[in-house]
C-alpha cells in the first residue's frame, strides 16, 4: 500500500469516514449527468428521486461508474484488493420549486397530501439519522459506502452530514421515525436522545468528488432548501470475505452483487 492510500485508511478507521475526494473527470461528470437527465426524461422525477437501485446491471454508464478507477482505489485502501459490490442507488433530491403543489413522495414514492397546520418544509424528502448496516445482515467484514456527487452537494441542498467517530459505538437502536418525509426505505431513524448532534460534520462535495462512510457510521441529510437539485449516486462495497447471515431483524437481499476487484475466493453472495 502506498503511504497516501495507508494515511487515509488509517483516517479512515479513526473517523469513520473521509470525505472531498476527486473521482471524475470532468467529462465523465458531464456523460453521467447527461445519462441520468436521460432517466429523468423518461421516468419522472417522482421515481427518480429514489427508486433507481441497482441500475448497475442495466447501464453501461452506471456500470462505468461503480468500477470507476479513482474510487476504486480509494475503496481498496480501506478493504484490501478483493471487493464486491452490495448494492446502488441515486438518491436525489429536488429544489422546492420543483415539487408539485402541495405533493410529497413518502418513502414508497405515494403521495401525501399536506395535514392542516404543517409547512411545506416539514414535508420536505430528507434522511434521518441511521447506519447503514441496522437492516443488513452482513458479517466477516465491514461496509463501505461510498456517496458519489454528480451534482455540488452543499450545506444549503442537503448534503450528507456525519457523526465522527460513531462507526466505534456499535449497532445502535433504531425506531420508526415520526417526522414526514424521511426517504429511507424502511423509514427507520435513531432517536435523538442517541445521536450526539452537536458533533455533526457537514461533507460538502463539488459535484464529481466522493464520500466515503462505514456501515455504522451515524448520518443523516437535511431537505434541499436550494434551487439546486442534489443527486448522489451511493455504492456499498464489502471485501469478499463478507458474507450474508439470516437475522430477521436485517432482513435486507443482495441480489445484484458484482465482484469490482481483485477474486471472489469464498462465492458468499453467489446467486
Ligand atoms: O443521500 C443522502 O442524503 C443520504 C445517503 C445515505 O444515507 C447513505 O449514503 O448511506
Amino acid at each position: 500500500m502506498s503511504s497516501s492510500a495507508a494515511e487515509m485508511s488509517s483516517l479512515y478507521e479513526l473517523q469513520g469516514y473521509l470525505t472531498g475526494v476527486d473521482v471524475l473527470e470532468p467529462s465523465e461528470l458531464r456523460e453521467a449527468r447527461e445519462a441520468f437527465a436521460g432517466l429523468e426524461e423518461k421516468f419522472g422525477t417522482q421515481y427518480t428521486q429514489y427508486s433507481l437501485h441497482n441500475i448497475h446491471l442495466q447501464h453501461s454508464w452506471v456500470m462505468d461508474l461503480v468500477k470507476h478507477g479513482k474510487l476504486l482505489e480509494v475503496v481498496r485502501s480501506v478493504l484490501g484488493p478483493n471487493v464486491l459490490l452490495l448494492d446502488s442507488r441515486f438518491i436525489c433530491k429536488y429544489p422546492m420549486e420543483h415539487k408539485q403543489s402541495d405533493v410529497i413522495l413518502d418513502e414508497h414514492n405515494n403521495e401525501s397530501g399536506l395535514q392542516n397546520g404543517q409547512d411545506k418544509e416539514d414535508n420536505l424528502p430528507y434522511v434521518a439519522w441511521h447506519q447503514d448496516m441496522r437492516y443488513w445482515g452482513i458479517d466477516g467484514g465491514p461496509v463501505l459506502s461510498v456517496w458519489l456527487a454528480l451534482d455540488n452537494s452543499l450545506e444549503d441542498n442537503g448534503a450528507l452530514r456525519v457523526i465522527p467517530g460513531s462507526h466505534c459505538s456499535g449497532l445502535l437502536p433504531h425506531r420508526q421515525s415520526e417526522r414526514p418525509g424521511n426517504m429511507l426505505s424502511v423509514n427507520q431513524e435513531i432517536p435523538e436522545e442517541l445521536v450526539e448532534a452537536e458533533r455533526a460534520v457537514l461533507c460538502p462535495l463539488l459535484a464529481g468528488q466522493m464520500s466515503i462512510h462505514d456501515g455504522l457510521l451515524v448520518h443523516a441529510s437535511d431537505p434541499n432548501m436550494s434551487d439546486r437539485r442534489r443527486c448522489g449516486f451511493v455504492i456499498r462495497y464489502v471485501s469478499t470475505s463478507a458474507y450474508p447471515i439470516q437475522d430477521p431483524d436485517r432482513p435486507r437481499s443482495f441480489p445484484a452483487t458484482l465482484l469490482v476487484s481483485g477474486e471472489d475466493q469464498y462465492n458468499h453472495f453467489s446467486r
